[in-house]
C-alpha cells in the first residue's frame, strides 16, 4: 500500500486518550490529516456514517479504520520501513502490543 496524496480525515473528541494516541502517531509519521473535532455525543453523526461508533475513526482511501489499534497498525502498514512504529523484532513487538 502507497500513502495516498490527499490528508486523511480524522474524526475526534476533543478529550480522548484514544484520539490522543493517534493524532501522536500520525504527528509522529508526519502523515498530513484533517481533524473533525465533534462535540460528544454529536460524533455519532459523523462516526455512523463511515461504519464506526466510537473515535476516533480513521477515513482513507483505502477504508476507514475504527479503532485505534487498528488505525496505528494500518499507518505503519504505508509508512517506509526506517519510519515504522512497531518494532519489526517479534519479541518487542509483543510487548509493545501487550503494553499497548
Ligand atoms: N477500542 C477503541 C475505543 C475507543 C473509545 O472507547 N472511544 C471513546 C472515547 S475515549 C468513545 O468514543 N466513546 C463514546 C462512544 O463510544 O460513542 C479504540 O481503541 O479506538
Amino acid at each position: 500500500m502507497e500513502i495516498q496524496q490527499k490528508p486523511f480525515r480524522l474524526i475526534t473528541i476533543p478529550v480522548s486518550h484514544y484520539c490522543e494516541k493517534v493524532r501522536l502517531a500520525l504527528d509522529i509519521l508526519k502523515l498530513s490529516y484533517v481533524e473533525e473535532p465533534h462535540m460528544p455525543p454529536f460524533h455519532r453523526f459523523a462516526t455512523t456514517k463511515v461504519g464506526g461508533k466510537s473515535v476516533p475513526v480513521l477515513v482513507t482511501e483505502d477504508g476507514s479504520f475504527t479503532d485505534s489499534t487498528d488505525i496505528l497498525k494500518y499507518l505503519d502498514s504505508i509508512v517506509p520501513r526506517e519510519a515504522k512504529l512497531y518494532s519489526t523484532n517479534p519479541e518487542q513487538r509483543q510487548q509493545i502490543e501487550e503494553l499497548e
